[in-house]
């Protein structure tokens, strides 16, 4: 079994109701579900679901797929999911599979039938559809290239069925991912709750000395004990000079009394993510300068999260956060009025110690799906807002990160709960364990 609580079926029920709303008529749409990747010789990697199927069907296994065929001419054809057909050995070597009713109990779907029997389905249905939805991975920072099982099944698409058309899953998927159901806030909230248990958990345990991957370990340790399947992305535990390396992942170094530690993880909890950066003192106490570039960074989070509002431009949203660490980086002395001036649009003077975005949707993918760059805020998106000022010239790093759910009443904060302010930090440190 899974060891964690999915989120009801009707959850799945209704994401395929939205998809189907905007399917072009007399269409079919096949999803995939990821396959186990192999590692090097017998291994594979932990397993982890195709986002994109996992929202249609709710099924955390691999080698499974889901058929929608709306028009289909018998109503048991209109909506088929297929999971991995179990055997002695693999009940032997692997234990539990999903049973035909387990699958139909956690997707929705009354129809499910073994994967093989897809070839046969579909050939059956061949026929009776002329256009066939498949789901590709389109986010507009990936840069990796893999083979999926939608790959293969559009090049065989190409080589049988030259006249079927092909037609883009994701963008349809991708727009209604955006806009989250109250169970997959609820998800979310859960994988924030057991991050902010981590949290509590590192603040008593970070000293001068620790190694970042030693705090790392307490951090994973917490995760796994309250239902995580661990880390939603490489945890960043960056010490010092570290603070300033936007993805530091080596995590290998000891943390030092006297410097900033920047800790930038989140808990996985089923398949959503929670995103959290808190930036702390190493020994307890901030020193002057870190405490007022940590205020700094503080005052940008809590103008931005105001901002996160439905109907808010979202390309004013980013202008006015460069605008508010700007006034920061003036105030600290960092930058230049001159220095603004000869900023172009491209290149705003800001961007010499803060160089990366002020926040992405979050869900299913840590930096989720979902045209988030143009038009306007809307209900129901999860947003992470993370404002940083990097200066390595003086070895400091700060970000601070919260997640926030856009309501018709504006921004929420999912991580009312966590200690924010730099006093409640170095407050919760005092009651350290020594070393
Ligand atoms: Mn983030």
């Amino acid at each position: 079994m899974l060891r964690y609580t999915p989120p009801p079926a009707d959850l799945f029920t209704r994401n395929r109701d939205k998809f189907r709303a905007k399917m072009a008529p007399g269409a079919a749409a096949l999803f995939f579900a990821n396959t186990a990747v192999p590692s090097n010789a017998d291994a594979a990697y932990a397993f982890v679901q195709n986002s994109g199927f996992y929202y249609l069907a709710g099924i955390d296994q691999e080698d499974a797929a889901l058929l929608l065929f709306p028009n289909a001419p018998k109503d048991s054809l209109r909506e088929i999911l297929f999971v991995k057909r179990t055997n002695e050995k693999i009940q032997v070597w692997e234990g539990w599979k999903y049973s035909l009713e387990e699958a139909a109990a956690a997707s929705g779907v009354k129809e499910v039938r073994y994967i093989d029997e897809l070839e046969g389905v579909f050939r059956h249905l061949i026929s009776h559809f002329g256009h066939l939805y498949l789901d590709f991975n389109e986010h507009d920072r990936n840069t990796l290239y893999m083979e999926t099982p939608a790959h293969a099944w559009a090049q065989r698409m190409a080589r049988e069925f030259p006249a079927h058309r092909l037609e883009r899953a994701n963008p349809i998927i991708s727009d209604l991912r955006l806009r989250k159901e109250p169970q997959e806030v609820q998800a979310i909230q859960q994988a924030v709750d057991i991050t902010h248990k981590a949290l509590l958990r590192v603040l008593r345990f970070v000293q001068p000395g620790r190694m970042e991957y030693e705090i790392e370990a307490e951090i994973h340790h917490e995760f796994l004990r309250h239902g995580s399947s661990g880390p939603a992305y490489g945890s960043i535990i960056a010490g010092g000079k570290n603070s300033c390396v936007l993805h530091y992942v080596l995590n290998s170094q000891p943390v030092k009394d006297g410097d900033v530690l920047l800790m930038d993880f989140g808990a996985r909890y089923g398949n959503y993510a929670a995103d959290l950066t808190r930036t702390i003192p190493v020994n307890g106490k901030f020193t002057k300068r870190q405490r007022e570039v940590y205020n700094a960074v503080l005052r940008v989070l809590r103008r931005c999260t105001d901002q996160l509002q439905p109907g808010q431009k979202i390309e004013d949203y980013w202008e006015n956060a460069g605008n508010f660490v700007t006034e920061e980086l003036l105030q600290l002395g960092l930058i230049t009025q001159q220095d603004v001036k000869a900023g172009t649009k491209e290149k705003p003077a800001y961007k010499k110690y803060f160089m990366h975005g002020i926040g992405h949707p979050l869900g299913l993918d840590i930096h989720d799906v979902g045209n988030h760059r143009y038009g306007q805020f809307q209900v129901g998106w999860v947003m992470t807002v993370e404002p940083g000022i990097y200066i390595p010239e003086e070895g400091i790093g700060v970000r601070i990160e919260n997640n926030v759910l856009i309501t018709p009443q504006g921004p929420q904060n999912l991580m009312q709960h966590f200690p924010t302010e730099a006093e409640e930090i170095e407050e919760l440190m005092h009651a350290r364990v020594p070393a």
